[in-house]
């Protein structure tokens, strides 16, 4: 299912979940600096007047939500809190069935081989290895309900379950004062994050959706789902991981989406 090719669809999802979306909104802007930026400029408010939103459609939720990504990454990086959490919800939240997307229609999903597969880590590591799946799934695994938001104008609660990201870099040997990770897919789609945001106790290199093995058009094998960012800075599909100083982009941040992409 796509919303994006059906906006009726994408319309009566979101007018149902308009207000949990903007009660999120608002616990985000507890934090004290949030506060402070929320009096100045990011009163939901505020937005939604400048915006002319009435956030109770795809097209204003939409609009909001470019405005609030437009954010310049130093503002955001400097706002962005490791120690605070996104919002978990409960087991009878979660959307279903839950939205596909990507920059292709599903019947283009590609096909990864399990038994082939290795996942690659470049760049600022010690010792460069590769690793196969397995050795992903015997590490400890830990999962969360969460809520994906996509710049396109949807959000969606979720479950998936992998490794805490931070303690596969430890383990692979990564540079943790370095200031990006890369990560490239299988479909030749590409992101980059921030080293706090890779560190955050809620990233999770993902395995599983809902219980079972993360499916093809979910990402399999293998998803980064960060719930503190946007949908596009959630790659899936992942064959390598880079850690690097230099900046590396992205598909969609190199054709104008803010790279920061906070959610
Ligand atoms: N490899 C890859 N990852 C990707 C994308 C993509 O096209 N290719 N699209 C991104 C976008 S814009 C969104 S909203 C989510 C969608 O994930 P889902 O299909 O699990 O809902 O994947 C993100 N990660
Ligand atoms: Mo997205």
């Amino acid at each position: 299912m796509s919303f994006r090719k059906d906006p009726g669809k994408s319309s009566a999802f979101l007018s149902t979940h308009a207000e949990s979306i903007i009660k999120d909104a608002r616990n985000e802007l507890k934090s004290p600096a949030r506060r402070l930026l929320g009096k100045r400029i990011l009163t939901l408010g505020g937005i939604a007047m400048l915006s002319g939103c009435d956030l109770t459609n795809d097209k204003s939720v939409n609009t909001m939500l470019r405005k609030m990504s437009f954010f310049n990454d130093d503002v955001q990086a400097l706002l962005f809190n490791p120690n605070e959490m996104a919002p978990t919800y409960p087991e009878s939240m979660i959307t279903r069935p839950f939205p596909f997307n990507a920059f292709y229609g599903i019947d283009d999903v590609p096909e990864v081989d399990a038994a082939t597969y290795r996942l690659q880590v470049n760049g600022l590591v010690r010792g460069k290895r590769v690793w196969t799946l397995d050795e992903l799934r015997t590490m400890p695994q830990e999962d969360r309900i969460t809520r994906h938001i996509c710049i396109e104008g949807w959000s969606a609660i979720g479950r998936w379950g992998g490794v805490r990201f931070s303690r596969f870099l430890k383990q692979a040997g990564a540079d943790t004062t370095a200031k990006y990770v890369s990560f490239h897919c299988a479909d030749n789609y590409w992101t980059s994050i921030d080293m706090p945001t890779a560190l955050h106790a809620q990233t999770l290199l993902t395995l599983t959706y809902d219980d079972q093995v993360l499916p093809p058009k979910y990402g399999f094998p293998m998803k980064l789902r960060m719930p503190t960012k946007l949908g596009y800075k959630n790659p899936k599909h992942i064959v390598a991981i880079g850690v690097t100083n230099e900046y590396p982009g992205g598909y969609w941040e190199n054709q104008g989406y803010n790279w920061f992409g906070g959610s």
